[in-house]
Order: C-alpha cells, then sequence, then structure tokens
C-alpha cells in the first residue's frame, strides 16, 4: 500500500522503519488487529511494553485474579477451529489460564514475530507534509506509519495513589495491576491491602487464608455478587460448541454483549411484588454471576427498583457476617450496578475470620504511610506487606502517557482538557489515521470487552482496506460528527443512574481528572452505528486523497 521498505536515516541517528499500520499494545486488542491486518496484506509493527502478550492477563497476577464474565463467552470467537480446540476448565478461568490462552492464540497464529516486546511507545506524532504518524519508543526505535493504533487497553494505567510517605514503607509494596511475576507468600505475614474493588474482592479471600493477619483498608464498601465459579460441564461445554457461532451472534445482540445464556428480564421491579421480586433475585443470587442485573430491565434507570435490588444484596451481607458492625460498614449505601460490580467467591464470609480486620478510611482518610505500616484516624497498623489495589486511570489514562500529537502539533492532552471527546470512540478530530481500540465514548468497559474488541478490530480492518482500495491517505473524524456524539453519549447516560457513583466509568478515582461518562451504555445500537458508517461511506469522517 505504501512505502514499507526499511531506510536508513542520516549516519549515527536511528534506523527509521516504515510500516502501514503501528499498534500499540499486544492484550487481545492489540494481537487480534495483528493478525487481521497481516492477513489483509499490510506490514504492522506492534509494540508492547510487558515482555509478553494478554495485556490485563499479563500484568494482573494478584491471588485470586479471574475474569468475570464466563470463559466461554469472554474468549475469541473470530476462528471457529480456535473456539473448538481451546478447552476452559473453570466457568470463570483464573489468571494464568487466561493468560495460557492468550500465549497460545500468539503460538497459533504466529504474532510474535511482528511484535516488539519490552518495548514502550513514548511518543507518536502526525506529520502533516507526509501524512504519517512518526512514532518513537522507549528503545530509540523511530517508526513511520500511515495508521497508529492504539491498542493501550482501558484498565492498563496503574493508580498509585499519592499517599504522604507512600514509598517510605519498609515492607514489600504491590500493585494488584504490576503484580510480580514469581509466587508471592505472604504465610506468616501481616499485610495490608488498600482498597475494595474489584480487584481486592477476588484478592481478599485468598489472602486472608495465607496471611498471619489481613487489615483491609476501605473508602467505599461494594455490591458484590457471589460468582459461584465451577469446574465446567464437559457436556455443557459440548453443547456450546456444538454451535459456538450460534451463542456468539446471540451475546451480540444482547446489550452487553454476553449473557444470552441467562437473558434479562423485560420487566420492570416494581410490577412485580415483593415476593416475587426476592424470588427472582434469589435465583439469580443462587446462579450467581452478573446475570443478578438482569432481574429487571429498569434497575439502572429507576432508582426505586434499584433499590429493591441493592436491599437484598445488604439482606445478604448482614446474613453472611457474622459482626453486625462488620456488615454495617460493608453495605454499600450508592446505587446498585453504577460502579462495575464485582463478582467474588467468599468475599463477605471472609470477615468472618479471625485473622482480618476491615478499617473504615472513608471518614478518616489514610493519613500517611510509615516504615512500619499506614496511619489513619491516629492509629497505626503495623504491617510487613502492603497491597494497592487501587485500580487504574481507566479509559484515558495509558492513552495520555503517550506523547500524543496531531494536527499542527497538539497534544491530545490538550484536546481532552475537559474530558475525552471522540466519534465512534474510535476517532477523535486533530489526529487522523489514528484510531483507538475500545476508545472513550465506545461501549468497551460496559461489555464483554472481547466482543467489542473483535468489533472494533474488524471496523478498522475494513476501513483501511476501503482507504487502500480507493487510495486514500487520510481518513479523520469531522468536528460536527465528534461534537453530536459526545452529546449522544453523555444524553445515553443521563437517562441511567450511571452518572450517580464515585466510579472510574467517571473519573471520579483520580485527583484533578475531568468528570465525564466516559463508555456508551447499548452494544447491539452502537454496532448499528459503526456499520451504518461505514456503508455510508465513512459518514461523519473527512476522506482525503494520497498527494
Ligand atoms: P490490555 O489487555 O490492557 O492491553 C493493553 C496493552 O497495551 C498492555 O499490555 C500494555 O502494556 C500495553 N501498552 C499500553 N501503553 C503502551 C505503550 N505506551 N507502549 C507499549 N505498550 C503499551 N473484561 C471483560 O470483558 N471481562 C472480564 O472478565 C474482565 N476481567 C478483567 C479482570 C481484570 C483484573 C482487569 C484489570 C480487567 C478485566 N477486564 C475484563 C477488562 C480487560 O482489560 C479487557 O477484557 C481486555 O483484556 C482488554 O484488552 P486490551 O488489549 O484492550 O487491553
Ligand atoms: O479498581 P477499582 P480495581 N484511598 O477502581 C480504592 C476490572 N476488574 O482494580 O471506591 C483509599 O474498582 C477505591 O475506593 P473508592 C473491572 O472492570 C475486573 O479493583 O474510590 N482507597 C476502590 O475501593 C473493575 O471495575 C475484575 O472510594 C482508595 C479501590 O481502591 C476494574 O478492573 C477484577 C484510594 C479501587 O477499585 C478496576 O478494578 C479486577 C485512596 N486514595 C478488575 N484510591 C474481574 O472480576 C482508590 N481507592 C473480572
Amino acid at each position: 500500500m505504501t512505502v514499507s521498505e526499511v531506510r536508513r536515516a542520516a549516519p549515527g541517528a536511528q534506523e527509521e522503519q516504515h510500516f502501514d499500520a503501528a499498534i500499540v499494545g499486544a492484550g487481545f486488542a492489540g494481537m487480534y488487529m495483528l493478525h487481521r491486518l497481516r492477513n489483509a496484506g499490510f506490514r504492522v509493527r506492534v509494540f508492547e511494553t510487558g515482555d509478553g502478550v494478554g495485556g490485563t492477563w499479563y500484568w494482573n497476577r494478584y491471588p485470586g485474579a479471574r475474569c468475570d464474565v464466563e470463559s466461554m463467552e469472554y474468549s475469541y470467537g473470530f476462528s471457529e477451529e480456535l473456539q473448538q480446540e481451546w478447552e476452559w476448565t473453570e466457568r470463570y478461568s483464573g489468571q494464568p489460564e487466561i493468560l495460557r490462552y492468550a500465549n497460545h492464540v500468539a503460538d497459533r497464529f504466529d504474532l510474535r514475530r511482528d511484535i516488539a516486546f519490552n518495548t514502550r511507545v513514548t511518543s507518536a506524532r502526525f506529520d502533516e507534509e507526509a501524512k504519517r504518524w512518526r512514532i518513537e519508543t522507549d528503545k530509540g526505535d523511530v517508526v513511520s506509519a500511515q495508521f497508529c493504533i492504539m491498542a493501550t487497553g482501558c484498565l492498563s494505567s496503574a493508580n498509585l495513589p499519592d499517599f504522604p510517605g507512600r514509598d517510605s514503607f519498609a515492607g514489600d509494596t504491590y500493585h494488584t495491576g504490576r503484580w510480580p511475576h514469581e509466587p508471592v507468600d505472604f504465610t506468616g505475614k501481616r499485610v495490608g491491602i488498600i482498597g475494595t474493588g474489584s480487584s481486592a474482592i477476588q484478592a481478599i479471600p485468598v489472602i486472608a487464608a495465607q496471611a498471619k493477619h489481613l487489615t483491609v483498608f476501605q473508602r467505599t464498601p461494594n455490591y458484590s455478587i457471589p460468582a459461584r465459579n465451577e469446574p465446567l460441564d464437559p457436556n455443557r461445554v459440548a453443547e456450546i460448541k456444538a454451535d459456538y457461532a450460534g451463542l456468539r451472534e446471540r451475546n451480540y445482540r444482547m446489550p452487553a454483549g454476553f449473557g444470552s445464556m441467562m437473558p434479562s428480564n423485560d420487566g420492570t421491579a416494581l410490577e412485580d411484588d415483593a415476593e416475587v421480586r426476592r424470588s427472582n433475585y434469589e435465583e439469580r443470587w443462587e446462579r450467581g454471576g452478573f446475570t443478578f442485573l438482569g432481574a429487571y430491565a429498569d434497575l439502572l434507570s429507576n432508582r426505586e427498583a434499584n433499590e429493591t435490588a441493592a436491599g437484598f444484596v445488604r439482606e445478604r451481607i448482614r446474613e453472611i457476617v457474622g459482626d453486625p458492625k462488620t456488615a454495617e460498614l460493608l453495605s454499600p449505601d450508592n446505587v446498585i450496578g453504577c460502579k462495575r460490580p464485582c463478582l467474588d467467591t467468599n468475599y463477605f464470609e471472609t470477615y468472618n475470620r479471625d485473622n482480618v480486620t476491615l478499617v473504615n478510611v472513608r471518614d478518616n482518610p489514610v493519613e500517611r504511610i510509615t516504615p512500619k505500616g499506614v496511619v489513619t484516624d491516629g492509629q497505626e497498623y503495623e504491617l510487613d506487606s502492603l497491597i494497592f489495589a487501587t485500580g487504574f486511570d481507566a479509559m484515558t489514562g495509558a492513552l495520555l502517557n503517550i506523547d500524543v500529537r496531531g494536527r499542527g502539533g497538539q497534544t491530545l492532552d490538550d484536546k481532552w482538557s475537559a474530558g475525552p471527546r471522540t466519534y465512534l470512540g474510535l476517532s477523535t478530530v486533530g489526529f487522523p489515521n489514528m484510531f483507538m481500540i475500545s476508545g472513550p465514548g465506545s461501549p468497551s468497559v460496559l461489555t464483554n470487552m472481547i466482543t467489542s474488541i473483535e468489533q472494533h478490530v474488524v471496523w478498522i480492518h475494513d476501513c483501511l482496506e476501503y482507504l487502500r482500495e480507493k487510495r486514500l491517505a487520510t481518513i479523520e473524524a469531522t468536528p460536527p460528527a465528534e461534537d453530536d456524539w459526545v452529546d449522544h453519549v453523555n444524553a445515553v447516560a443521563d437517562l441511567t443512574l450511571y452518572p450517580t457513583c464515585n466510579s472510574w466509568y467517571l473519573g471520579k478515582n483520580i485527583p484533578g481528572k475531568p468528570q465525564v461518562f466516559m463508555p456508551l451504555i447499548g452494544f447491539p445500537p452502537y454496532v448499528e452505528k459503526c456499520d451504518a458508517v461505514a456503508a455510508g461511506g465513512y459518514e461523519g469522517f473527512e476522506l482525503d486523497s494520497a498527494p
């Protein structure tokens, strides 16, 4: 398509390589994007900070890490052979198995030869004259590519809050999203964990079973539904595999791109009398998983309806947790589901153990970290190990960690100073030929992310083929299309209860981050819109022919 031979720059300077597309990140998004574009004859280079594939599953190796979308669904659907040959062992597979799967995919499709590992992209600049991206890495690579595809992940930039004295702690410290590759043994140790989000809720029961003592520092209690994880029944697997394509297709029509195995109820919560409602919640609670929130169609749009589900979970917490004060502290008072709901195995039960202490840091925040431990409310909790389960600078963090500059040298940071602005979550005005996989403004984190990733990869692939066929040099979203899209994303969110919590969906977990609801709610209408845009010759984009 374009010049793609290696060219040597001035003597002494780095060799500059030319590609059709540079992809940043080798998680599930970058891996599939590479496969798809390479098969279509594009010359592609992937850059990955880590020394292996898998992204999320490469970095998040904390005890208890596993998926919360069932494995038969949380896996690629693009290759019938792949989905037939891979054997998941559990309903929700653990991190080691998911990472093995990512490595299997890399081997099966011979992906590694086009991935530069241990290589972080530091800058990406659009050269307006050449109509190409110039990409630089921390290894000194300088690469020119017609297209720059950001597969940097929504949850890949770890958030390590700036607690006073944070680095003075004398024991070992960990972040769940940057866990060591060697096994960590907490036997005989006094362990502290800050945070009670999905990561902590998975890790706490496992660490408590090993450590001498576990102190949990909780700012906001979270709703959590039992995962009811179990080994997969071979008959059930065979049944799914007999029509895997059918399951993928049914899931594609679901609001979050998964869950057709136990569909949501179309009815509204307040239509049912209390007894019927309770038995509905009970059935879904016993089944486990996200289907709990599918109990009624209006749980995320009607506060009173939501309260019936929230109240049901609080009752379960009071039933499970022996000490009433601890149960009270563990009971959330916000809307259920407006933060990403957690799935657990024995989370609330863990607080009945003698070696677990829950400390409320909502009213009395962590004052400081000392060489010996954590101080809050004037009390020092002495620890041997301290875990930060403090989450991520979600959706924009990894993108803004790169010095991205578009037309006129404008930085992405500047462009997004009041929050991310995109068209379709795929593209942003002023940054031609740059695509984001599961970018802000797309359903991404509100879906089975592998489904969303596949949809974006196919769309980008089709778009690049179209440009090649028509001999077009650039594609760029137009300002009106972007403005309308941003308004649309906000308008959809405002019809729901999502914006009511201090969630990372809104950027509220990062001090100073602009507060904008970042993902788009609703997968099927989004797919329809993307398809219509492509079918209409890329409506809302300006296409420019080669010079
Ligand atoms: P990632 O997997 O995050 O990969 C991005 C990659 O880009 C990383 O490897 C990173 O090192 C690399 N990168 C970033 N910046 C640069 C740079 N500047 N230079 C070079 N490389 C860079 N989603 C679900 O749908 N279901 C689940 O069950 C689920 N479970 C999850 C569990 C955990 C613990 C976490 C943290 C997230 C989970 N998610 C889940 C979301 C998950 O992130 C996605 O499902 C999916 O793995 C994202 O893939 P990705 O390739 O887009 O991003
Ligand atoms: O991060 P989080 P996570 N002082 O942001 C607390 C996916 N995921 O890594 O709620 C004290 O949810 C913070 O408190 P608060 C999933 O999408 C999936 O757990 O802000 N506490 C919160 O309790 C998930 O949503 C799985 O008040 C501070 C915690 O740290 C996303 O990744 C597993 C603090 C952070 O929770 C992120 O989950 C794991 C401070 N200064 C992750 N700063 C599955 O189950 C933050 N906190 C598949």
